[in-house]
């Protein structure tokens, strides 16, 4: 190990990978760190790359100093110790982010963003394909899955990206064309001194864009700074504000389309709805082409989606819900359904405080917990029935669920601590859940 690399990347999960691809494809031969000791994936990029060195098992100080700019993960936290050295050496620490910002900095702004605390995967998908409905060429990535950096291998006009805080902590530059902050609440408490920082990192965003686009009903979510905005909400609007009139979705005077020929379920999606609508203006696209996709798009996988109606009983797969606001938002959804709600919640709370669930908790007949956080949020409600596996909590709804309930996965809790990501949380329960069919035959 030895200083001569200008670029280290720290981390090789997706997005370190994306970076390396990147800049080799730059001319720029980067060192690779990471403080798993055998990374998933270290082989493959060794491979594509034979020359690459890869440093495992954690970060090399003496390099890292020595380095011009690092590229960090967003996994990685920006105070790691090594990382905070360099920091305060004035060593440029950067993420994929920014270098795809700069990448494209000599375009006329062509990107579309979206984060907040619930909802970006959904809007980025809606803007995405409300853009592709308009004739556009648009590549679509971001925390919701395909790096940013990767979107570059192909030709767009525009990019739509989902982006956390922890990926706006490390960028600066974006010059986005319109940008939207859905909503704030907690989440990532085990990364953030408390939910203003986490919002700060959030709200970096709108400095990064020639629109903000905030939600009137979230005070959290306006711009820190006067600038160019406009906002979605979901009462009537004022001046060419985005909302809803009489049971129409509406932009200023403007009709889109009636309410009830959305396809998407629940009040959080019609502001979701909002959002999507006002991002893909932001880009030319006309009333038509929003309207056929809300008509149309039914929803993402793990996202209140219905697996199954067995026996008269509804199962809900919400694994992606891991916040506390996403789990209280799919029991907003549900609190008109005349049967019985029974939630199987818990998992990686992040250090989420779960006494706010508590009133919502009220309109739960019962409560199934499990996973590293489950006792917490069974201290919320008595009677709460813990269990130590999906099975168990699966067999156990399957058990209490008479014909008319609903069977609802909304963990509020990240699944790390059981499972490999959300989709094999949400693909376990969806298995089970399928199998309890076959028991019965
Ligand atoms: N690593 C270290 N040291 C650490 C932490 C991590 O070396 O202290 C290494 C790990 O060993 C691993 C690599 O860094 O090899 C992982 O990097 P990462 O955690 O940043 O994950 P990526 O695979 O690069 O995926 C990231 C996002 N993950 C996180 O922010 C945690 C993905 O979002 C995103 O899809 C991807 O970049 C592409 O942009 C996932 C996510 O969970 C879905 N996001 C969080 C969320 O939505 O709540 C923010
Ligand atoms: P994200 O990418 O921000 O995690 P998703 O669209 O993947 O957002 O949805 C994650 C979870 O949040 C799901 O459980 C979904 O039902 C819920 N959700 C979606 N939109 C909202 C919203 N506007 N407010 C609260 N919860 C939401």
């Amino acid at each position: 190990m030895n200083g001569r690399y200008s670029h280290i990347v720290l981390g090789l999960g997706a997005t370190g990978k994306s970076v390396v691809r990147y800049l080799m494809s730059q001319g720029i031969l980067p060192l690779v760190m990471d403080s798993r000791r055998n990374p998933p994936g270290g082989d493959e990029i060794k491979a594509e790359y034979p020359q690459l060195e890869c440093h495992f098992g954690g970060f090399d100080c003496r390099s890292l100093v020595q380095a011009k700019q690092l590229i960090i993960s967003p996994g990685i936290p920006l105070d790691t110790p090594e990382v905070r050295v360099a920091l305060d050496m004035g060593i440029e620490v950067i993420g994929d982010v920014e270098l795809f910002a700069r990448a494209i900095a000599d375009r006329p702004p062509c990107v579309l963003a979206i984060t907040g605390s619930n909802g970006k995967s959904t809007v980025t998908t809606l803007v995405g394909e409300m853009l592709k409905q308009a004739g556009l060429q648009v590549a679509v990535g971001g925390n919701i899955g395909v790096p940013a950096l990767d979107l570059l291998q192909h030709p767009a006009t525009h990019y739509v990206l989902e982006l956390s805080s922890f990926q706006l902590e490390t960028t600066n530059s974006l010059d986005c064309l319109a940008a939207t902050c859905l909503n704030i609440s907690e989440d990532h408490m085990d990364r953030y001194s408390d939910l203003e920082a986490y919002r700060h990192a959030k709200l970096r965003l709108f400095e990064q864009s020639r629109l903000a686009i905030y939600n009137r009903d979230d005070e959290l979510t306006k711009p820190l700074n006067p600038m160019n905005n406009n906002s979605f909400g979901l009462d009537n609007p004022d001046g060419d504000e985005w909302g809803i009139t009489d049971g129409k979705i509406v932009h200023g005077s403007s009709e889109i389309m009636n309410v009830m020929d959305v396809a998407l379920l629940g009040t959080h999606n019609q502001a979701n709805m909002l959002a999507a609508m006002a991002l893909a203006d932001a880009a030319g696209v006309d009333k038509a082409s929003m309207a056929k996709v809300a008509e149309e798009f039914k929803g993402l996988p793990h996202r209140c989606e219905l697996v199954a109606v067995k026996e008269g009983v509804t199962w809900v797969n919400d694994s992606k819900a891991t916040n506390v606001g996403a789990t209280l938002a799919a029991l907003q959804g549900f609190s008109d359904y005349l049967g019985d709600i029974i939630l199987i919640a818990g998992g990686d709370g992040k250090g989420a405080d779960f006494s706010t669930m508590q009133a919502a908790l009220k309109g739960v007949s019962k409560l199934i917990t499990l996973g590293r956080d489950g006792d917490k949020i069974a201290a919320q409600k008595e009677g709460a029935i813990k269990v130590k596996t999906m099975a168990e909590a699966v067999a156990k709804a399957h058990e209490l669920a008479n014909s008319g309930d609903i069977v609802l996965l909304s963990p509020a809790c990240a699944s790390l601590d059981m499972y490999s990501n959300f989709m094999a949380r949400g693909d376990d329960f969806r298995h089970l859940v399928e199998a309890l069919d076959e028991q019965q035959d």
